[in-house]
């Protein structure tokens, strides 16, 4: 029996001759180069390094050749193969790359453009409330009148008729800008032009009264005025009481006014602002620059006095009183007249004043005054929208 024929080894399989090879290679080369996008590339990988590409078939071809034969073609594919997935994997970067820059540009956001989700903004509660209760006497004939929330001392108080001793003038009740200056020989004079108005010191005006006085030495007899303001006092900011709150003042000066004319304009406002039939009463109190005073109570427009004795219908909104404390009103002291050079005898009038804060405590149920301060939207958001 003769031994193999080592030098027998034949190389003539059609697919695996060097230029078919080489063929191969260099149509999967130039398909990569042609690939346009990531998409695209895919599809020459799977055509030209799959398994039913022409290189991986040419590569099973290589088991049958004789052992020479099939090192030489093995090599030859697997140089080929090894080029076609270098060039796959630096194309592939190279589209990557690509596609990043793209992107960058494409879904750029540009921050400065306008956008048209801007909230609409609404003004604060304080202002609208106070800006209604304005209407109901503006349509009444009355004037709206404004004077400084920095304020001579004889605005604030003097022409009020507060003595020189009021406890309110004591610096835990009032910002003072500047003391008055020491003159014992100007005495307590309210009259406009003495010594003691020179002399006044400057306040934060502690009420918005003051306007009562600067109204009626503006204006002759009859005066009606309305006089809305931020005024000023050293009161800790708690869930009742601010330092700077808002007040909103009335004045009527004319020939016959009475305690009638006063309780009739309580209750109008009263209806105008919380509905028809609402009413007030009004209690003894003291004020030096009104005489009589009172303090003004609203009847509860939540339960209209119903839970007054009623424990099955309890009320939080009047803490089952039946009546909610609105403010100070009266008629106005014949002395603060004289100070403000009007005739006592021929004139006559009411005023009266309350907080803006408590009434929209309790017209909207707010319980901590403190969030009518903080400016948070969150707060006056439910007020909705006037502009
Ligand atoms: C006055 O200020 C008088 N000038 C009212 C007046 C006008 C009386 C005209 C007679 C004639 P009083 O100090 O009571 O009165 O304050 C009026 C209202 O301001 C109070 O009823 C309350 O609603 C409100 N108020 C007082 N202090 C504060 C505070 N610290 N924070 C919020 N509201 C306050």
């Amino acid at each position: 029996m003769s031994a193999p024929n080592k030098s027998y080894d034949p190389v003539e399989v059609e697919a695996l001759k060097p230029e078919e090879i080489a063929r191969m290679r260099d149509e999967a080369l130039a398909a990569i180069a042609a690939a346009g996008d990531l998409d695209a590339l895919h599809e020459v990988k799977v055509a030209h390094t799959g398994d039913r590409s022409p290189l991986a078939l040419a590569n099973r071809e290589i088991g049958a050749l004789p052992p020479k034969a099939k090192a030489d073609a093995g090599k030859r594919v697997g140089q080929a193969r090894g080029a076609v997935n270098q060039a796959l994997k630096a194309r592939q970067t190279e589209l990557e790359a690509d596609r990043d820059a793209r992107v960058l540009v494409e879904e750029a956001v540009d921050v400065t453009l306008p956008h048209d989700r801007v909230p609409a903004g609404a003004r604060h509660p304080l202002t609208t409330l106070s800006e209604r209760i304005e209407d109901v006497f503006v349509a009444m004939g009355y004037e709206v009148a404004e004077g400084p929330e920095v304020e001579a001392e004889w605005f604030n108080f003097d022409a009020l008729n507060f003595t020189p001793d009021h406890p309110a003038r004591a610096m835990q009740d009032t910002f003072f800008i500047e003391p008055a200056t020491e003159d014992p020989a100007a005495g307590s004079s309210t009259a406009k032009g003495s010594a003691a108005e020179d002399q006044s010191g400057v306040v934060l005006r502690t009420h918005t009264s003051p306007v009562q006085v600067r109204a009626l030495l503006d204006r002759e007899p009859p005066v009606y005025v309305i006089c809305p303001g931020r005024v000023y006092r050293t009161d800790e900011l708690d869930a009742t009481h601010t330092p700077v709150f808002t007040q909103v003042e009335l004045l009527a000066i004319d020939e016959g006014l009475t305690m009638a004319d006063l309780k009739g304009t309580l209750d109008h406002m009263v209806q105008a602002l919380f509905g028809e039939g609402m009413s007030t009463r009004l209690r003894p109190a003291y004020f030096p620059f009104t005489e009589p005073s009172a303090e003004m109570d609203m009847e509860c427009y939540v339960c209209r006095g119903e839970s007054v004795g009623n424990p099955d219908r309890p009320c939080r909104t009047c803490s089952s009183e039946g009546w909610i404390e609105l403010g100070g009103c009266g008629m106005v002291n014949p002395r603060v007249l004289t100070a403000c050079g009007v005739d006592p005898k021929k004139y006559s009038g009411f005023a009266f004043g309350f907080g803006i804060e408590r009434m929209l405590m309790f017209r909207h149920n707010v319980e901590d005054m403190r969030d009518m301060v903080e400016g948070d939207v969150r707060f006056t958001r439910p007020f909705g929208m006037e502009i």
